[in-house]
C-alpha cells in the first residue's frame, strides 16, 4: 500500500522543502479544493438535483448560462470571501471583478476562475471542470481594480483545474512541477495520485473542432492536413483525433498521454483572436502544460508572455506536446 498523502500534507511539505507555498497561498489552494468538492457533489446529482438545464440568463460572453455555471460560481465566491488570502476575484460568469467585502480581511492574492468549463457537456453527462489561476496583487496601493488583474501568465503564483469525470481529479502547479490529486469519496479527501507529471514531447493525437476546418487560417489547415495524410504524407505516421469540447478534459488527456490541443483564430468572427479566454482558461492551462514539459502558444507567441488589456479577452490556443506545438508555431511564423 503506497503512503497516502493528502493535499494539505503535500502543500505543507512543499512549503517546508521549497518555500513556494506561503501560508496564505496554502489556505487559498485548500479552500479552492474544498469548493471543487462541493461543486462535484452538485455536478454528480445530475437529474436527481435541480442542477441541469439553462438558467435562462446570459454571461458577459453573451452565452446562455447553465444552472450549474451559476451554482459553481456562487460556491467559489462564498468559499473564498472570508479566508483573508484574497483582495478580489474574477470569473468568466461575472462582468466585473468581485472585491472582498469590507467585513472580511483583504489578502495579497487575486483569484480568477472559469467555474464550470465545458457547460455544453453538462446535460449529456460528459466530463466538465473548474479552471483557476492565482495572481499576486502587485503594488501596495489601497483598494483593488480590474487593472490589478491585467498581468501576464508568467506572473501566476499557482494554477489548477478540477475535472468532474469518471474520477474527480484536481491538478495543481505552484511553479514547481505538476501534481494530481484524486477525490476519495469515502473519506471526502484529496489524495496525491501523481507528481511531476510530464507531457511526452511527441504525439500522434490532435484535438481540434474539425467542423470549423473551412474557417481556419492556412498554417492550421496545413498542420491538420499533414496529420490526416498520415504515414503516406510528410509526417510519416498516422494520427488519431479527439475532441471532447471540454478544455479541461482535453488538457487532462494530454497531461496523461500527450497530444496537441488547438482552438485557433478562425474567420467566423475575424475580430476575435480566438474563442478561449486568456486570463482564466489559457493562462492557467499554459502554466500547467509548461510545468509538465509541454508548450503553449497563440500560434506566434508564448501564451504566458501575452500582456492582457481586458479581463475577458480571448486568445488563440495551441498547447501540449512540445515538438508539435513548435511545429504549429513554426508554420504560423512561416506564414507571417
Ligand atoms: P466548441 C467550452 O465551451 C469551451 O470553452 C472549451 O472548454 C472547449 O474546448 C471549447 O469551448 C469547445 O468549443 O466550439 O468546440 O464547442
Amino acid at each position: 500500500m503506497t503512503r497516502r498523502v493528502s493535499l494539505t500534507q503535500y502543500l505543507v511539505e512543499q512549503q517546508r522543502e521549497h518555500g513556494r507555498i506561503p501560508g496564505q497561498l496554502r489556505l487559498l489552494i485548500e479552500v479552492v479544493a474544498r469548493a471543487c468538492k462541493r461543486i462535484a457533489i452538485s455536478v454528480n446529482k445530475g437529474a436527481l438535483g435541480d442542477v441541469l438545464g439553462s438558467a435562462n440568463t446570459e454571461n458577459v460572453q453573451g452565452e446562455v448560462q447553465k444552472k450549474l455555471d451559476i451554482i459553481a460560481n456562487e460556491v467559489l465566491i462564498e468559499a473564498n470571501e472570508w479566508g483573508g488570502a484574497l483582495a478580489a476575484m474574477a470569473s468568466e460568469e461575472m462582468d466585473s471583478i468581485h472585491v472582498i467585502p469590507n467585513r472580511y480581511p483583504q489578502g495579497e492574492y487575486l483569484l480568477l476562475f472559469d467555474p464550470l468549463d465545458g457547460s455544453s457537456n453538462i446535460d449529456v453527462n460528459v466530463s466538465i471542470g473548474t479552471i483557476f489561476s492565482v495572481l499576486r496583487k502587485v503594488g501596495h496601493h489601497h483598494g483593488v481594480s480590474e487593472e490589478d488583474f491585467l498581468q501576464s501568465g508568467k506572473a501566476q503564483a499557482a494554477a489548477g483545474y478540477c475535472i468532474y469525470g469518471p474520477q474527480t481529479t484536481l491538478v495543481l502547479t505552484v511553479g514547481d512541477g505538476v501534481a494530481m490529486f484524486t477525490l476519495d469519496r469515502e473519506q471526502g479527501s484529496w489524495v496525491l495520485t501523481g507528481e511531476n507529471l510530464q507531457i511526452p514531447a511527441d504525439t500522434k493525437e490532435f484535438a481540434i473542432n474539425m467542423s470549423n476546418k473551412r474557417h481556419w487560417a492556412a498554417p492550421v489547415t496545413r498542420y491538420i492536413d499533414e496529420c490526416l495524410e498520415g504515414k503516406d504524407g510528410p509526417r510519416g505516421k498516422d494520427f488519431n483525433m479527439r475532441w471532447v469540447a471540454s478544455m479541461v478534459a482535453d488538457v487532462h488527456r494530454i497531461l496523461t498521454r500527450g497530444g496537441v490541443f488547438m482552438y485557433p483564430w478562425d474567420k467566423r468572427e475575424p475580430d476575435k483572436p480566438g474563442k478561449l479566454r486568456l486570463m482564466y482558461e489559457a493562462n492557467p492551462m499554459a502554466f500547467i502544460v509548461e510545468q509538465a514539459g509541454g508548450a503553449a502558444t497563440n500560434g506566434l507567441q508564448r501564451i504566458m508572455e501575452l500582456q492582457p488589456s481586458k479581463l475577458h479577452e480571448r486568445v488563440s490556443v495551441v498547447l501540449g506536446s512540445k515538438n508539435e506545438v513548435e511545429r504549429v508555431t513554426a508554420y504560423h511564423r512561416d506564414a507571417a
